[in-house]
């Protein structure tokens, strides 16, 4: 893409995606204007297409021949704006740690979500919050009265789509015990690097940073953990927020040698958790079954099956597969025994 006008933004803050964009967008200091409120309003005066599905955040573009396009999905918007501007990348030029920082970034997008969606609409003060707040995001003009009934109509709409990405009262002490994991390691790293790949921000840090703001910001019971046990996060969201001003100059993404045991505990994480998910989830879709289960550490989880996680799988794979051999060797060699290493053999 061939950026004249800057990009456009529209999002909500409650939405992780538009979080972790906007602060990308602000670190790499690429000119965007961010609309907040309604979306399709808003496509629809600008005769812009709505795209399907209408995920948050959409992101408006120009192409090589300066014609505006609508695109969603944070990952492949990064990579393509990783081309287009060439200062302060947040992808490393290493392809061993590149392949690292996508499949951290992946594991953010499509597991670290999953707390996310559980934590705002699993416990009742929880409910209670998101609905009281989030309908003011697209209607900040709207009477008490609208605005009650919005909220409890979201509500209603998220809390029976729980089962969708696995959120149950079945699966409440998996994804709670995952999440206190996550934050534990994320707290012990963060007093060694300020980043997950060493002293400088990569993707995967926007990506678990756009949860991150939810988690830790938002949502009362899973800030309250955080700021308890490890305010060190909390800090570290509110500083990710914007990072423009933040020297790189004399910065070093991590040697391999140390990504493997700077990276060991999450990577052993996300072997427990999101891989035997995404890859039931493979499964289920090869099958054409509409939902599926499987065991995350002994006990039963079961959600929907999607489409675009099967995707999401793939990308990595086809990535693994533009690495030299040594390059395969090395990565597989930082991956063993996280479980990880499933997904590539
Ligand atoms: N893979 C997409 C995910 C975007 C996404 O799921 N956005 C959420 C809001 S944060 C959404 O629009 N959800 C509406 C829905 O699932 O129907 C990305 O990275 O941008």
């Amino acid at each position: 893409m061939h950026q004249q006008q800057p990009i456009v933004i529209l999002g909500v803050p409650a939405s992780p995606y538009t979080r972790k964009m906007l602060a990308y967008l602000r670190y790499r200091a690429i000119p965007y204007n961010y609309i907040s409120g309604d979306t399709k309003s808003y496509l629809i005066k600008n005769e812009l297409e709505i795209p399907k599905p209408p995920l948050l955040p959409v992101v408006i573009m120009q192409d090589e021949s300066g014609e505006r396009r609508v695109v969603c999905d944070s990952s492949p918007i990064i990579r393509s704006l990783e081309q287009s501007f060439q200062t302060r990348e947040t992808i490393p030029q290493n392809k061993v740690l590149a392949l690292l920082n996508s499949l951290l970034e992946d594991y953010g997008d499509e597991w670290i979500t999953k707390y996310m969606f559980h934590y705002r609409w699993h416990h009742a003060p929880d409910i209670k919050n998101a609905a009281s707040l989030l309908p003011f995001y697209s209607n900040m003009l709207g009477s008490d009265k609208e605005i009650k009934a919005t909220g409890e109509f979201f509500s209603k709409i998220q809390i029976e789509r729980l089962w969708v990405v696995g959120s149950s009262e079945n699966t409440a002490n998996i994804i709670k015990e995952s999440f206190e994991r996550f934050i534990t390691i994320l707290a012990n790293m963060l007093v060694k690097h300020r980043f997950l790949l060493g002293s400088r921000p990569s993707s995967a840090d926007f990506a678990f940073f756009g949860q991150l703001t939810q988690l830790t910001q938002f949502d009362p019971t899973s800030r309250s953990f955080v700021e308890e046990k490890h305010p060190r996060v909390r800090a570290w969201v509110d500083l990710m927020e914007d990072l423009s001003g933040y020297e790189i100059e004399q910065q070093e993404w991590l040697s391999i040698d140390d990504s493997k045991v700077h990276l060991q505990d999450f990577l052993s994480e996300i072997g427990k958790t999101y891989v035997p998910t995404m890859l039931a989830n493979e499964e289920a879709i090869l099958d054409k079954k509409d939902s599926w289960e499987t065991k995350v550490l002994g006990k039963t989880w079961m959600q929907k099956s999607f489409p675009y996680q099967k995707k999401c799988l793939q990308w990595l794979r086809d990535e693994f597969n533009t690495l030299n051999k040594a390059e395969q060797d090395d990565f597989l060699n930082i991956l063993a025994g996280t479980n990880c290493e499933q997904i590539f053999t």
